[in-house]
């Protein structure tokens, strides 16, 4: 995994202390699966401990939004990222759980006070979730990141 291209220049990470949650839908696994050792992998690197990292696994993209605000309100966790992958078939579940998912997490967010990241990749096809879930431009990476970022304002804050 190249580490340098991302779409997103991040700095001063520090995650000793801050404790993340990783929600994962085992929907399209193969991806999901591969999304979260990036998100793991942006924790280990910037000095999450691994005791420290709460991993939970959901049946669907659907049901990502209960298991962290599960984590949030058993106060596990300083920010969570939300890994699902919806690839778009022949009927409209795709709009219907895509919009209730991007909706979802941002109420978290406004709601919970604890950063809710959206880890979900709303795909046309299959081609597209393979460009953004291995290699160099695994998108859990950066999600991960994401989640140190604001774990840390949130701490920020409430000192
Ligand atoms: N969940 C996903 O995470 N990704 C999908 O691409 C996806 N496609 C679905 C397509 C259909 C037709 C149905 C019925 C469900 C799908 N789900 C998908 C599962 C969904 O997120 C949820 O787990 C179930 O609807 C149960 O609430």
């Amino acid at each position: 995994m190249n580490r340098n291209k991302t779409s997103v220049l991040f700095e001063g990470l520090e995650g000793k202390g801050l404790r993340i949650g990783i929600v994962k839908s085992r929907w399209n696994s193969k991806y999901t699966d591969s999304i979260a050792q990036g998100v793991l992998q942006a924790c280990h690197d910037h000095g999450v401990e691994a005791e420290d990292v709460v991993e939970l696994d959901v049946p669907g993209a659907y049901e990502v939004m209960y298991g962290a605000k599960h984590l949030i309100d058993t106060d596990q966790v300083d920010a969570v990222v939300c890994i699902g992958v919806l690839i778009k078939g022949a009927t409209m579940h795709f709009e219907y759980i895509s919009e209730a998912v991007s909706q979802g997490i941002k109420d978290l967010n406004i709601i919970t006070g604890v950063p809710v990241v959206f880890g979900v990749l709303t795909c046309l096809d299959e081609k597209q979730a393979n460009v953004r879930s291995f290699g160099e431009h695994n998108h859990g990476y950066p999600w991960g990141q994401t989640a140190i970022e604001m774990a840390m304002l949130k701490k920020k804050n409430s000192l």
